[in-house]
């Protein structure tokens, strides 16, 4: 089995390529970008990776469903003029389609009769016939949390916000000053028996911070990972000094750290001993390798479900 570490949109992408080899791969999904809007448990990288494996997801947007409508979100703007000022009823800020509402409905009814999140998420992927397990972190609470830097444009500096807020609400393009994974001191892993029993732990390409950050945040997670770190291989998901979708660029420049694929070796090389980069940054793999990773060159933008097969293949995803 593969176990493969995953936040939101590239990893899912890395997994649908995965699954297509029919190699057995676990999912271990992070939970921390979670959120509860309109009294729904909304897990949007649970949903991302399930709809994206499923080939259920909307390819433009990377998250929520094809074909989507939004009319319950419309419907919702009627109340805008008259609901007070301190209420958070009917927040229009994070766009939920009406085909997407159904998994929030099940979901939240589903914890509410004390089913725990692996339970739930095991019904969903079964109900969306996905192949592969999809694990989320724990089924415990928890949340990063973003506090602002002081000269940011929101109004907001120094204030501490939910990761929605700060991803969608504020568009990620306020500046960041910390983070941290509220709840992570005491929240159970659900997976350190899958990283000793997998054969293979892949570092899917996602946010390095906010989507792998909360996973190796949980108790014995990082130990886990260094007590093999032959065999955990990390995708970088900084191509050119850039991150294909999302802030992890930006994130890393303001948390201290180098946006390149050197930063990222930096991030992993005490848990992971390979480093996959792409061929823009063929120059720097002396650099990764100085670090003590054994640097792979090869095409990381999955820009086909053949590339991403191949990347997969790369990382090992076959016996
Ligand atoms: N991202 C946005 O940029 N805008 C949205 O309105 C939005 C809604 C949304 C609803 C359900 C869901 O599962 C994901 C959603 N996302 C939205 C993406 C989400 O914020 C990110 O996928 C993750 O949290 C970061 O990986």
């Amino acid at each position: 089995m593969i176990a493969v570490l995953a936040g939101g949109v590239g990893a899912a992408r890395f997994l649908r390529g995965a699954v297509r080899l029919d190699a057995p791969v676990t999912a271990i999904v992070n939970t921390a970008d979670d959120t509860v809007l309109h009294g729904l448990h909304i897990s949007p990288d649970l949903d991302t990776v399930t709809y994206t494996v499923a080939g259920a997801i909307d390819p433009e947007r990377g998250w929520g469903l094809a074909n989507e409508t939004w009319n319950a979100m419309e419907a919702l703007a009627r109340f805008e003029p008259v609901t007070p000022a301190n209420s958070s009823a009917a927040p229009r800020w994070f766009n939920l389609g009406d085909r997407d509402l159904a998994t929030h409905f099940y979901r939240t009814a589903r914890l509410r009769e004390g089913a725990t999140l692996s339970e739930v998420s095991t019904e969903i992927t079964q109900a969306w016939g996905v192949p592969c397990k999809i694990v989320p972190m724990s089924d415990d609470e928890v949340r990063t949390l973003v506090t602002l830097a002081e000269d940011c444009v929101a109004g907001k500096s120094g204030d501490e916000i939910s990761f929605q807020e700060y991803f969608v609400k504020y568009r990620h393009d306020v500046r960041v000053a910390s983070v941290r994974f509220a709840g992570s001191e005491s929240a159970k892993p659900t997976f350190l028996q899958i990283l000793r029993d997998a054969h293979k732990v892949i570092i899917a390409p996602s946010n390095p911070i906010v989507s792998i950050g909360p996973l190796r945040a949980l108790a014995g997670v990082n130990d886990a990972l260094a007590s093999r770190r032959n065999d955990v291989v990390a995708i970088s998901p900084i191509v050119g000094g850039k991150a294909l979708k999302g802030p992890a660029d930006r994130l890393m420049v303001e948390l201290g750290m180098e946006p390149t694929v050197v930063g990222i070796a930096r991030i992993y090389r005490d848990v992971c001993a390979t480093l996959v980069i792409d061929e823009q940054d063929a120059h720097l793999a002396d650099q990764v390798e100085e670090l003590g990773m054994t640097c792979v060159v090869t095409d990381t933008i999955m820009s086909s479900p053949e590339v991403t097969e191949r990347l997969a293949v790369t990382c090992g995803v076959l016996r």
